[in-house]
């Protein structure tokens, strides 16, 4: 049997086999009608094709994707739709024009040309679509595929899935944008491929993105969640508890992990790459071998295991333990081991070049502690789930996990805030089973399991113990709640659509 993520990005001719039946098929339908029309109001033509990625809630496995490590999340009914058309017939041929169904984002407009930089400074919605055009481009050049002259596009967006709240808004966008590129040239690959693909797209943003968010994006199916491996993209399907169901609440602090990046999200990624390095020199590698060959912690995973084995365990967390400080590094403590300067280390990569500016210290020992640990939680996870627990145990285990991941997050990784650690103890105080930021965190939302039976009553109380009053101030109104706490099932990946 094909596995599912060598099957290609499927291509329907009616609404139904992503969106179902009843209300959200209605919703569904008014939504790509307004499209059209606001497609046909600012072009002048109707879109040739329509593409559509899901958001993602993150379920275990936090800040582990980029150091190679499974993950597993599950992908949300909020999704970005993009409608695109190929300009063949004269002025403006060579601009992509990328409009919005929402007044809130202006129009960009960018040269047809896939070799353009990506002005990070000056951040634009617009940019996440030049990620996929970009991205797109260099994937074809690979597979030595002719896309023809610079030809430019019209782009209309209608996205769902709420911005900078660990939902992944930005993969949903920067997925929808590279498959509608890829149909508008009537071309097709495999999910798995497209999901590397559109990972390395969005990197152009600036962030060292794990691969997580696209993965599932990308080959999310209708009733599970996923495990996801890499190296390579795996995704193998994970059938959740009966009885459970899963509330994602906005801490209403929004992350804007693109901005941020030089001082969170990167930041992490630099730390891990340096404790791995450090590891693999105090487990008897030679700096400049360990600098040139280490990249994440799970190249010197097998390293920590065989010390751990020489002192009774198989736990890499106890290498962590034993041969990294839990005093904060600085950069002369760091250069001293590694004998090379963290400027030569990082040479190749500007966006870590940016982070050692802003850093005066490494928190090595908590950051790898924690990628160790949290990989162990995600296997722990997923063995619950198909073990024969009762349902009511099981749901108990995983809530426990998840309160563990969210320690780990909040203490170790220090990627929480205010505003989430509030929350989660919001959704514990109302008998969630368990409950933990989602997503990369510094704001963004909380995802709680909680029984099936209580959500209506459990969405209530979070609306009386933590919305309520932001309401009052005017931070959110009343008639929005909606689009800030709801429960959640697993819904499908990506689709194309050609009526
Ligand atoms: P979000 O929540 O979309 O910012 C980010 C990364 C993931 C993963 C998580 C943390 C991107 C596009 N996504 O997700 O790859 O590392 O943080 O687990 O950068």
């Amino acid at each position: 049997m094909t596995r599912h993520e060598e099957l290609p990005i499927p291509i329907y001719s009616s609404l139904d086999p992503v969106y179902g039946d009843g209300s959200s098929l209605e919703e569904a339908q008014l939504r790509f009608d307004n499209l059209k029309s606001k497609f046909i109001q600012v072009f002048g033509h109707p879109p040739d094709v329509y593409a559509r990625s899901p958001g993602r809630v993150n379920l275990i496995g936090e800040h582990i994707d980029y150091e190679g490590y499974s993950v597993l999340p599950m992908a949300i009914r909020q999704d970005t739709i993009v409608a695109i058309r190929m300009k063949d017939d004269g002025y403006p041929e060579n601009l992509i024009r990328i409009a919005n169904v929402n007044d809130k984002y202006s129009m960009c407009t960018y040269p047809a040309d896939p070799n353009q930089e990506i002005d990070l400074k000056n951040h634009r919605w617009g940019h996440y679509f030049i990620c996929g055009y970009k991205g797109y481009h260099d994937f074809a050049k690979l597979k030595g595929l002719k896309l023809g002259p610079q030809i430019g596009l019209d782009v209309m967006v209608d996205g769902t899935v709420p911005t900078g709240s660990g939902l992944s808004s930005s993969a949903a966008f920067v997925c929808s944008s590279t498959i509608a590129i890829m149909a508008a040239f009537d071309q097709n690959f495999p999910k798995k491929e497209i999901a590397q693909l559109t990972c390395e797209c969005e990197q152009h943003i600036g962030t060292q993105s794990g691969g997580m968010d696209q993965a599932i994006s990308v080959m999310a199916k209708t009733g599970f969640a996923e495990l996801i491996d890499f190296n390579p993209i795996r995704a193998t399907d994970v059938q959740l508890p009966a009885g459970g169901s899963f509330v994602i609440a906005h801490s209403l602090a929004e992350s804007q992990k693109a901005v941020t990046a030089a001082t969170n999200y990167n930041n992490r990624v630099v730390e891990c790459r340096l404790a791995a390095i450090i590891l693999g020199i105090k487990l008897g590698m030679k700096p400049q071998e360990a600098i040139s060959r280490v990249k994440t912690l799970s190249d010197v995973e097998g390293l920590c295991v065989s010390f751990a084995g020489d002192h009774g365990s198989s736990d890499p967390v106890v290498a962590v333990k034993k041969l990294l400080n839990e005093e904060p590094y600085t950069t002369e403590d760091i250069e001293k081991i590694t004998e090379e300067s963290l400027q030569s280390i990082f040479v190749k990569s500007q966006s870590s070049l940016d982070v050692i500016k802003a850093a005066n210290q490494y928190k090595l020992y908590q950051r790898a502690f924690h990628v160790y640990s949290e990989a162990k939680r995600v296997y722990a996870f997923r063995d619950t789930v198909s073990s024969n627990m009762s349902d009511d145990e099981m749901l108990k285990k995983l809530g426990a996990l998840m309160n563990e991941s969210h320690h780990s997050c909040s203490v170790l990784y220090e990627c929480s805030c205010p505003e989430l650690e509030d929350l989660v103890k919001v959704c514990k105080d109302n008998e969630a089973f368990g409950a933990r930021l989602t997503g990369a965190g510094w704001g963004g939302c909380v995802v709680a399991l909680v029984k099936e039976s209580i959500v209506p009553q459990f969405i209530l109380n979070l609306k009386g113990q933590f919305y309520q009053s932001r309401i009052d101030k005017g931070v959110i109104s009343n008639n929005d709640l909606g689009l800030y706490v709801f429960a959640s099932k697993p819904s499908s990946g990506s689709a194309i659509f050609k009526f």
